[in-house]
């Protein structure tokens, strides 16, 4: 299988997180892609690409004009405020508050986060827009006859919504690899998220839709981040009614329950009957996972991945969390191994 990357990565280096109350050395760092790139290679699992340049249209397809400018300004504005740190918010616009930008720099903070653990620094708009272009590249391989393709994006992307940012997320990659293979011809794309999170973003996103499934195995929302989004009565709206699939579970999970959900899942996107199958891959299900709480363990991914092949559809890895460091090349990649042991 080839693996999109780009260099630009490690532009999104930022010093802080917030964290417990503490501004700490952040869990999403780039060493998590160095790490997963290390074992693409030691596995040969296939070669390595450096991703195409699609621009900025395919990434306007799925976000705000004002939000994609507000990503690309931030940094030059925060700092000419004079501040020391990194980009935060320190007020957000929740119930029965006005939902206008305002002008100064720390109320768009506000107006355009989800949530603040993640800080804005130099060099993330570049990084942000390298990892778009690698799903970008990865679904126009699925679409010139790739049966399968891995897109190792960092960061990753999806907690971001169409004009929001968070959860380390700053534009949603697998969103924007879904709507350009619409733009360029499919007429169904399912997008599956294995993270251990909720994909808050993606969903919102496609929430009134038909023509993206999105299916979603995570951590019940009422116990773990995002919180706010991903129980299992969010079906969709409109026409999207059905066309989302939630299905949080509880602390503890070990693989062979995830694996139950995982089957529902797969049988729900094999029923839509669509084109492409854009995986969002977290590997932050690992029992050793510093901020989750699954237990699944590094064989276990092997298996997802021989699941996931049985499908038999096209597929495109988009990469987004895993936070045991040490771990996640081991566990992306037994992923894909998994699935190549199924289709040769
Ligand atoms: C892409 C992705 O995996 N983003 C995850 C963002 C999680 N951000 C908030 C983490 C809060 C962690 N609280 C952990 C409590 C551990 N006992
Ligand atoms: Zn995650």
């Amino acid at each position: 299988m080839e693996t999109i990357f780009s260099e630009q990565h490690r532009l999104r280096d930022a010093n802080t997180e917030f964290f417990g109350g503490e501004l700490i050395a952040p869990h999403e760092k780039p060493s998590r892609a160095e790490y997963v790139l290390d074992r693409v290679k030691n596995r040969r699992l296939g070669k390595i690409s450096a991703p195409q340049d699609f621009g900025l249209a395919p990434i306007h397809a799925i976000h705000d004009a004002g939000f994609v400018r507000f990503l690309q300004t931030i940094w030059e504005e925060w700092t000419a405020e004079g501040f020391k740190g990194e980009a935060m918010p320190t007020a957000l616009p929740v119930r029965r508050m006005a939902q206008t930008c305002p002008n100064f720099v720390e109320g768009k903070l506000g107006f355009y986060a989800n949530s603040v653990e993640t800080s804005l620094t130099q060099g993330t708009w570049q990084a942000a827009y390298a990892s778009a272009q690698v799903a970008l590249t990865g679904a126009s391989r699925l679409q010139t006859g790739s049966s399968a393709v891995f897109s190792l994006c960092r960061p990753p992307g999806h907690h971001a919504f169409s004009d929001s940012y968070g959860g380390f997320c700053f534009l949603n990659n697998a969103a924007i690899a879904a709507q350009s293979m619409l733009d360029n011809g499919a007429k169904r794309v399912a997008i599956l998220d294995v993270d251990f999170h909720h994909g808050n973003g993606t969903q919102d996103i496609f929430y009134d839709r038909n023509d993206v499934l999105f299916v979603s195995l995570h951590g019940d929302p009422m116990e773990t981040f995002p919180y706010f989004l991903g129980h299992a009565d969010e079906t969709g709206i409109g026409v999207g009614e059905d066309y989302n699939l939630n299905i949080p579970m509880p602390a503890g999970t070990p693989f062979e329950i995830w694996r139950e959900a995982l089957q529902i899942g797969l049988e729900k996107v094999r029923n839509f009957g669509a084109e492409a199958l854009i995986i969002s891959l977290g590997v932050d299900t690992f029992e050793n996972d510093p901020i989750s709480f699954f237990k699944l363990m590094s064989d276990d991914f092997l298996t997802m991945g021989e699941d996931i092949a049985k499908m038999g559809m096209p597929t495109q890895f988009v990469m987004e969390g895993g936070y045991d460091v040490e771990e996640i090349g081991v566990n992306a990649v037994n992923v894909l191994e998994g699935f190549e042991q199924i289709t040769g």
